[in-house]
């Protein structure tokens, strides 16, 4: 792959309903989108997953454009790029602004894939022709209309229901949940909303038999992590506290997890997802593909990680409709009973459409050599 040009793009879309998390309540989202064009006009496409401000993590979209405007785009300018493999080494000396490197980064596995004229996600190694879809539901204002809600992921067939949950809106409410569903394949995400001083508290899930419970301590904890897995039976899953694969080394040896969430963003991109896969595989730790309310890009590369043989839980990898009136790609993600079909075309497998970039962009600019 020889880099000749690079557009950055930010988009600003509106999301269909506001979602709430412990940390935010998100109703409009901007974000960097890169395009990628090699020598021959091909066209590789990199969605990041940071946006306006720095609560789920450091990284802004602001932070993002300054890191791939200043640093990353020249860096790679004009270089031929061997393996895709390369770039998470190339821009190791500048530290974390793993967003921002996972923009350029999953761009040029799109465009090494298009030029090997295979799909990405059997570029990257996997093997699923077809993945199971979990729902990320945010917190709401009444127990009856999260119940609302799960009555209609359930009605279109989503195989893992993730509840969003702060102090106050916890364990009551989840075990208003299990009476109505007992049977459903649930779990709780934090977003680091409680310390060690909730250990009593947290120990009431223990009978809620939730598949895991996501990121109960602070984002960048694996120690007290730890404390509290030793203290409760639901697994503890991480999301904001892996980085990279050493992250995921040091995370199993400490017994800070059972379970991984993988972000291609968080940690990089793709080929340190890849690498986190392999090791989770070797200590049969299993993973599961997460998500911060992607447009299609982001989710096309999402669906492709998913594909690796350690992601054996379904991820939260809802399709474009969950988001969007409509989508940046063509045709959007559907998915059908809780499935969504791997796509079989060069790349990412989906088109972006240019209508819709001149519908949502706020901001463009080129780079050339
Ligand atoms: O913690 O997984 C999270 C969205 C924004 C920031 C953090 C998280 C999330 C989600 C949404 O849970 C998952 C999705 O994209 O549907
Ligand atoms: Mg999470």
């Amino acid at each position: 792959v020889k880099v000749k040009e690079v557009v950055l793009r930010k988009l600003q879309m509106r999301l269909k309903n506001p979602f709430a998390t412990s940390f935010e309540t998100m109703q409009d989202k901007t974000f960097c989108l890169l395009e990628v064009i090699d020598e021959n006009g091909n066209i590789g496409w990199g969605e990041s997953v940071a946006s306006d401000l720095p609560l789920y993590n450091e990284e802004t979209v602001k932070t993002n454009q300054h890191i791939l405007e200043d640093l990353l785009i020249p860096d790679i300018l004009g270089q031929t790029i061997g393996h895709p493999d390369e770039i998470s080494e190339r821009f190791s000396p500048i530290r974390r602004n793993n967003m921002a490197k996972a923009t350029i980064e999953t761009a040029i596995w799109d465009l090494f894939a298009k030029n090997n004229r295979m799909p990405l996600s059997q570029a990257l190694g996997g093997k699923k022709k077809e993945i199971q879809v979990g729902i990320s539901i945010g917190i709401q204002d009444t127990t009856k209309a999260l119940l609302n809600q799960i009555e209609g992921f359930l009605t279109q067939g989503f195989r893992k229901f993730k509840i969003k949950i702060k102090p106050g809106k916890d364990v009551g409410v989840l075990r208003e949940v299990r009476e109505v569903y007992p049977d459903i394949p649930m779990m709780a995400d934090a977003n680091s909303a409680y310390t060690l001083k909730d250990i009593d508290h947290l120990k009431q899930l223990d009978d809620l038999n939730l598949m895991m419970i996501e990121q109960p301590l602070d984002h960048d904890d694996i120690v007290d992590h730890a404390v509290l897995q030793k203290e409760i039976r639901t697994p503890i899953c991480l999301d904001e506290s892996i980085h990279s694969v050493k992250d995921a080394m040091r995370s199993h040896s400490l017994g800070s997890c059972k379970i991984i969430n993988i972000k291609i963003g968080r940690v990089g991109g793709l080929t340190e997802a890849k690498k986190i896969n392999d090791y989770c595989k070797q200590v049969g730790m299993p993973v599961w593909c997460g998500g911060m309310q992607e447009a299609g890009v982001g989710r096309a590369h999402n669906i492709a990680v998913t594909t690796l043989d350690q992601f054996t839980l379904p991820g939260d990898t809802a399709p474009s409709s969950r988001y969007w009136d409509e989508d940046i790609i063509e045709p959007e993600v559907t998915m059908t009973g809780g499935i969504i079909q791997v796509p079989d075309k060069p790349g990412i497998g989906f088109e972006v459409n240019r209508e819709m970039l001149e519908k949502f962009a706020v901001y463009e600019k080129a780079f050339k050599l």
